[in-house]
């Protein structure tokens, strides 16, 4: 928790910043001494919506690390903030992945809940994004699904959620969290879920290995912090870098672990590491996601594309007079690292604020 002195010095440097990037908004010092008043009466204060539109994009930009940055002006931010009970939260997170999907043309959006406020903690969504599919653990220990999901799933299942069709891709439910409630689970419509089937353009029996995704990642596990306000719940999504599915979430052993089997397929040797088998099904699963998603009309970037416009990005906010901070690790794509540009130099660590932040992490 954050005493007022804190708050105060927080809202102060956002209100300037603010101002200084939206001359349009002048001075500063009329708006400094009501947000400085109201903090004093109630420990809080309430962002104008011009306030909650920049800070939003600012967080963005201030995610050190996404590579997807270069369009943070673009963001669509969508005011809930009286929104904090959790039958209307769940209806807006799945209108929320209506707008975002958008058929296919994916959009960037947020969606900001009610806030903190003092003694009074905001709602919240337990699940980690809008769309994930069940990890359900076997009594053997193994997992159907997403393992990343096994414990999301059980608390599902523990507050009465009865489980999905069986399927390694089923949707699990949103778990919400009203303001001063006890969690509850809501079905997420398949209306409101759009799906890609895994194909390859020149491997037929790709297919077969029934690989899907979803196509929006709607980030609903951190907070968005503006000006010493923490809104606990503000899912926000862009569209994905393939990489993050062909490279990840469908790769890793310990998510859905598919190179040993594309490896077979392809009639790899996988019993030496240098016969490079997992590096062959890696680039062979990542051509098989780009190509479906492109096929089926959603919105998909390749992560040379990406390095190129992340360059691009700090360049142009460096003529802004901004230093663009950024975690290497993060930023360089788990799949040809190297021959990406984004590999071959340093960052700035810095992390600037607004954020979004991890609700575990340390806050000041
Ligand atoms: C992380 C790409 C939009 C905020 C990432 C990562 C990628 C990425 C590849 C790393 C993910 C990982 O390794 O797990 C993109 C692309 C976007 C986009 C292609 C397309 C527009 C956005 C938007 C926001 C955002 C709209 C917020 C408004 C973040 C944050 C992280 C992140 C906070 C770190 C997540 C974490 O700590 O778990 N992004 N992003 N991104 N992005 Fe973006
Ligand atoms: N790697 C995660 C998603 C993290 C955020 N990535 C984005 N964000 N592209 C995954 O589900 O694979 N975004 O807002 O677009």
């Amino acid at each position: 928790l954050r005493g007022a002195g804190t708050v105060l010095a927080l809202a102060e440097e956002f209100i300037r910043l603010h101002h200084r990037e939206n001359p349009g908004a002048g001075s500063p010092d009329r708006r400094l001494a009501e947000v400085a008043s109201e903090i004093t009466r109630t420990g809080t204060y309430r962002h104008t919506r011009e306030e909650l539109a920049f800070g939003a994009r600012v967080a963005w930009r201030n995610s050190n690390r996404c590579i997807g940055r270069l369009y943070w002006r673009s963001l669509a931010v969508r005011d809930l903030r009286h929104v904090d009970d959790a039958e209307r939260i769940a209806q807006e997170a799945v209108q929320h992945l209506r707008l975002a999907g958008n058929g296919g043309r994916v959009r960037p959006y947020v969606t900001v809940f009610a806030p903190d406020a003092p003694g009074r903690p905001g709602p919240r969504i337990l699940n980690e994004q809008l769309v994930r599919y069940a990890g359900y653990t076997r009594p053997d220990g193994t997992v159907l699904g997403d393992p990343v999901n096994a414990g999301i799933t059980a608390l599902a299942q523990d507050l009465g959620w009865p489980g999905g069709p069986g399927t390694p891709f089923d949707v699990l439910p949103l778990l919400v969290e009203g303001r001063g409630e006890k969690p509850r689970w809501f079905e997420v419509p398949d209306s409101a879920v759009l799906q890609v089937p895994i194909e390859h353009p020149g491997l037929p029996w790709f297919s077969r290995l029934g690989l899907r995704w979803y196509a929006v990642p709607a980030v609903s596990g951190m907070r968005l912090e503006i000006g010493g306000v923490v809104y606990p719940l503000a899912p926000f999504n862009g569209w994905y870098m393939g990489t993050e599915i062909g490279a990840r979430n469908l790769a890793d052993a310990d998510r859905y672990d598919q190179l040993p089997e594309i490896a077979r397929r392809l009639g790899l040797d996988t019993s030496r590491d240098r016969s490079l088998w997992k590096d062959r099904a890696l680039v062979e699963l990542n051509i098989a996601v780009l190509h479906s998603f492109e096929r089926a009309g959603v919105s998909i970037t390749d992560h040379h594309t990406e390095s190129r416009r992340f360059l691009d990005h700090i360049a142009r906010e460096e003529r802004a007079g901004r230093r663009v901070g950024a975690d290497w690790s993060w930023i360089v794509p788990p799949l040809s690292g190297g021959a990406t540009p984004v590999f071959h130099r340093y960052y700035d660590t810095e992390q600037h604020r607004p954020a979004f932040t991890h609700p575990s992490a340390a806050t000041t």
